[in-house]
């Protein structure tokens, strides 16, 4: 198999299936019924022994809780990264009010994350068929995240991470670097979710166009001041566990869907690597 056959077949699913578009019974308003959530995909391609997946299990890049690609599955030789830009619709709705998430966003927030698991359950069908094996870590049962602060009686290194940052993953897939905000930056920009696969299969691994971690960050600042929860600065960076409390009080008012994003819209990075970056337009 190779990767335009790959990506043909996975932009071809993306388009059509109904899992993209909001169907009628879940629509939190009848205008919403059908709103279509990702637009096209972007494809980043590492090798399953690059060393950078090694860097990832050192203290304070993710930690020894990571999972290299080999131990989610034996003899693995590519990880394939997709960035699924949401659509101009959820992006536009979520910037007209900036303090609480618009309907589109927890739409794509909630009924698109179950998209994305039908997405890495097809990638990995596709890729068997061809007769490479294939994991995707997001529905595997290994898969762990912590996604709230700790208890009092909680102890341990893993809070506000997971066991396959699908961030650091597509960082060394070539796909794009972090933000003050640190959500990723893609030439597609940041706003959109990501998903990866693993397998068996040889693909050529994509150059990663940058050196610094977070070399498409202008530190503009803007992600902070549209942030309702005050959770970023430019003096110390981004708080998980002041985002984290902000998105609990968006799931008492829109329960069970919560989201909020606004560090993802209205901002040079929306929609591509900002210009006035090392390497953005100018
Ligand atoms: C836990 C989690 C959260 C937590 C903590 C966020 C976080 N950044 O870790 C909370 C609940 C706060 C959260 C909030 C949100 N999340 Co969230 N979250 C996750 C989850 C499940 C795991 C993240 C993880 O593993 N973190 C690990 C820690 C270590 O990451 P970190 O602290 O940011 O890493 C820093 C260090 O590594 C440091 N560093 C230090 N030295 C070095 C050296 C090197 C070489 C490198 C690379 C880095 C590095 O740089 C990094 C950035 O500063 C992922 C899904 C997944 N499986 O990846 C989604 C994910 C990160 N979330 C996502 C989104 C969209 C959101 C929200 C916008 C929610 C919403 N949809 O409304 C908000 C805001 C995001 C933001 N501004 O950070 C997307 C991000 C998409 C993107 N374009 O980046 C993800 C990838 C989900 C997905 N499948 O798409 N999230
Ligand atoms: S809004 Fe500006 S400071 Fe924030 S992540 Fe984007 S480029 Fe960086
Ligand atoms: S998701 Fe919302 S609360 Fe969290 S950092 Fe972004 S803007 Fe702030």
């Amino acid at each position: 198999m190779d990767k335009q056959f790959f990506e043909t077949a996975m932009k071809s699913f993306i388009s059509a299936a109904p899992g993209n578009a909001v169907q009628k019974e879940a629509a939190l308003r009848p205008d919403l019924e059908g709103m279509r959530i990702f637009d096209e995909p972007l494809f980043g391609y590492a090798g399953a022994e690059d060393p950078y997946f090694l860097d990832l299990k050192k203290p304070g890049v993710i930690g020894d809780h990571f999972v290299l690609p080999g131990s989610w599955l034996a003899g693995a030789k590519t990880v394939i990264s997709l960035f699924l830009p949401f659509t101009k619709q959820v992006k536009d709705a979520n910037r007209a009010n900036m303090d609480w998430p618009a309907d589109e966003w927890l739409h794509a927030r909630i009924e698109g994350q179950e998209f994305q698991h039908v997405i890495c359950r097809y990638g990995a069908d596709r890729l068997e068929q061809a007769g490479f094996a294939a994991a995707a870590p997001m529905i595997d049962p290994r898969f762990f995240s912590r996604t709230t602060p700790p208890r009092a009686d909680e102890k341990g290194p893993a809070f506000f991470t997971s066991n396959w940052s699908e961030r650091h993953v597509a960082y060394a897939c070539g796909l794009g670097t972090f933000g003050l905000s640190k959500g990723l930056i893609t030439r597609r920009g940041m706003a959109g979710r990501l998903i990866s696969l693993i397998t068996q299969a040889r693909f050529e691994p994509d150059t990663r166009p940058y050196t610094g971690v977070y070399e498409y960050c202008t530190r503009c600042g803007k992600c902070a001041r549209n942030c309702p929860a005050k959770a970023i600065s430019l003096e110390t960076g981004k708080s998980h566990p002041v985002c984290s409390a902000f998105l609990e009080a968006t799931r008492e008012k829109h329960r069970p869907r919560y989201g909020c994003g606004k560090c993802q819209v209205g901002v040079p990075c929306e929609n591509g690597i900002p210009a006035g970056s090392a390497s953005g337009r100018q």
